[in-house]
């Protein structure tokens, strides 16, 4: 028999799957496996997505499915679809307690599930749809949360109501030219490129570091009128180039895609309070606290415009919140226009609090 051996330059197929496992046995030694097995859920759902994507226009699968989600918003199919895969896939796991999505209404609990269920996944099936029509990029968002010890029991809505600080994991699909998948679990922000022959993901981008600046700013300029004073004044800044760097904009309308460019590129992206959404459009819950742990585990900072997004305690499972998103220097500069003058360096999420990042 002749014995291979590895060499530490020989070229490395890393698996999402292994790269949980690994992460789980450096940073948690004693863990079960159960909650690799439930990204596993997650990413299982995921693929099944993006082989509806990818060929939605062949499959009847575009346009609304005749119905409105819990927002009053016309679903789409695929929303419908990516919603189903997901409550399928993490449905089997025994170790998922409660489920919470932005399609559905009311928290998601499981029949005869009793102490087993350790964690809560919250998510947002297809982010974007406005977008799956046209052709383009959307995604979906999780957040995982643990079970709290105390809670009220003919209410599971309330053990999900708790703030992004206490998330254990969260990631994002983007839908785009490729698929890719993002996630942190606290240690860092890694990113997997699905090998669509292969079927799995495999590990493109290792600890991703959000830049320290960017050159775009990414915001809907159509409500900009409507913003309060602080974001109208900062957004002409940045127009006028007044920090020093000139901007370019861009603006996708599907917050994992605007993200996505905002973590690889730097910048910042917006979505402040407006006319017709006054408490801010993204819900807090399944959009802006996975985005912001991913933020701020790659170097970046996410605020609702008066404190750090994380730290927000949710008052419903749909709660909005305004989201501002992006490099410390711009984030920074945001912060000096949000300011009122009458509270000066009191308050800014930067100085405030230092929230550790690997
Ligand atoms: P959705 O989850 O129903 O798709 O809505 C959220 C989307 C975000 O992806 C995006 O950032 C935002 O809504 C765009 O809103 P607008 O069209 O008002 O700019
Ligand atoms: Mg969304």
């Amino acid at each position: 028999m002749r014995r291979k051996q590895l060499r530490d330059n020989d070229p490395v197929i890393m698996t999402v799957q292994q790269h949980i496992l690994n992460e789980q046995r450096k940073h948690s030694p004693r863990a079960t496996g159960a909650f690799s097995w439930v990204l596993s859920g997650i990413t299982l759902a995921t693929k099944m997505t993006q082989a509806k994507v990818r060929s939605a226009g062949l499959l009847n699968v575009l346009g609304d499915a005749g119905a409105a989600n819990t927002h009053g918003e016309q679903q789409q199919k695929l929303d419908v679809f990516a919603n189903d895969a997901l409550i399928h896939c993490l449905g089997i796991r025994e170790s998922v307690a409660i489920l919470a999505s932005e399609e559905g209404d009311d928290a998601v609990t499981f029949e005869g599930r009793g102490e087993d269920g350790k964690y809560i996944i919250v998510f947002d099936p297809l982010d974007g749809s406005s977008n799956i029509d046209v052709n383009v990029s959307v995604g979906t968002i999780f957040s995982v949360l643990p079970m709290p010890e105390n809670y009220d029991h003919s209410d599971p809505s309330s053990a999900v109501l708790q703030p992004g600080a206490r998330q254990l994991a969260a990631g994002y699909v983007v839908y785009g030219p490729s698929t890719i998948l993002v996630y942190t679990s606290g240690h860092g922000v890694h990113g997997f490129t699905l090998d669509p022959e292969v079927g799995a993901y495999i590990l493109s981008h290792e600890n991703i570091r959000m830049p320290a600046a960017g050159k775009y700013y990414s915001v809907n300029e159509a409500n900009a009128h409507t913003f309060p004073q602080g974001y109208q004044q900062y957004l002409d800044y940045l127009r006028r180039g007044g920090s020093g760097r000139q901007y370019s904009s861009r603006y996708i309308g599907s917050l994992v895609a605007d993200f996505h460019r905002t973590l690889l590129r730097g910048g910042i992206f917006l979505y402040p309070p407006t006319d017709d959404y006054p408490d801010g459009k993204l819900r807090l819950l399944y959009e802006a606290n996975p985005i912001a742990f991913i933020a701020e585990q790659a170097g970046g900072v996410a605020t609702d415009g008066r404190q750090r997004i994380l730290d927000v305690s949710p008052q419903k499972i749909h709660h909005r919140t305004p989201l501002m998103v992006g490099s410390r220097t711009e984030m920074l500069d945001l912060d000096r226009f949000l300011q009122p003058a009458s509270e000066p360096d009191q308050n800014l999420p930067l100085r405030r609090r230092s929230p550790a990042t690997t």
